[in-house]
């Protein structure tokens, strides 16, 4: 059965554009087949609606498809992707915040459009975009303003994934300390709580925000 539909559809995406060639025909493949679990948007609205060339998509989509052959992910799998990374921490506290930043529509699941529309902004969104994706993380009950409370989770998660190993000496009051100073810098009316404008305005002058941002430009 599943011989016959990776067939019938292969000979459907040659049907429709002879001129593909083999690598292309089998992520065309794959996207047949995924209709049986999640069916996502066609390349060509994918590439319109993010910055992606239809190539870069095609390999992100056979990456994504990789490591989650169902089509979406839930928050278990992603924590379990996220942990590789960070093998010396704890990293599923931070990954959770990351999984609710992914997951636009809330259903609990990433789907390879949420997966893409985020990384879309991360890598090539404009300095605005990638400012309120940033800020979408960090609001955690997304109600349009940072507590130091949510500073404060935030950063501990991140302390959490970075190790013990990584920072031998680290003191367990790092993260509050850190959270202060960030506070300091952006609570610029002083009435205890991060809104958007304030975190633009900050982090625009903030040289090393600025600069840890454009590394990410050649990432892909
Ligand atoms: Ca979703
Ligand atoms: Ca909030
Ligand atoms: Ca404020």
């Amino acid at each position: 059965m599943k011989t016959k539909n990776r067939d019938q559809s292969l000979s459907d995406s040659r049907e429709l554009d002879g001129s593909y060639d083999q690598l292309t025909d089998s992520v065309e493949d794959d996207f047949e087949l995924s209709t049986v679990c999640h069916r996502p948007e066609s390349m060509d609205k994918l590439q319109e609606q993010t910055k992606f060339t239809k190539k870069e998509l095609q390999v992100l989509y056979r990456g994504f498809k990789n490591e989650c052959p169902s089509g979406v992910v839930n928050e278990e799998n992603f924590k379990n992707i996220y942990s590789q990374f960070f093998p010396q921490g704890d990293s599923s506290m931070y990954a959770h915040f990351l999984f609710e930043a992914f997951d636009t529509n809330k259903n609990g699941s990433v789907s390879f459009e949420d997966f893409v529309f985020g990384l879309s902004i991360i890598l090539r969104g404009t300095i605005n975009d990638r400012l309120n994706w940033a800020f979408n993380l960090y609001d955690l009950n997304k109600d349009g303003c940072i507590t130091k409370e949510e500073m404060l989770d935030i950063m501990k998660s991140i302390y959490d994934m970075m190790g013990k190993y990584t920072y031998p000496t680290m003191q367990d009051d790092a993260p509050r300390e850190h959270v202060e100073s960030f506070f300091q810098k952006m609570d610029r009316n002083k009435d205890g709580v991060v809104t958007i404008e304030e975190f633009i305005e900050s982090c625009k002058k903030d040289e090393n925000i600025m600069q840890s941002m454009q590394l990410f430009d050649n990432v892909i």
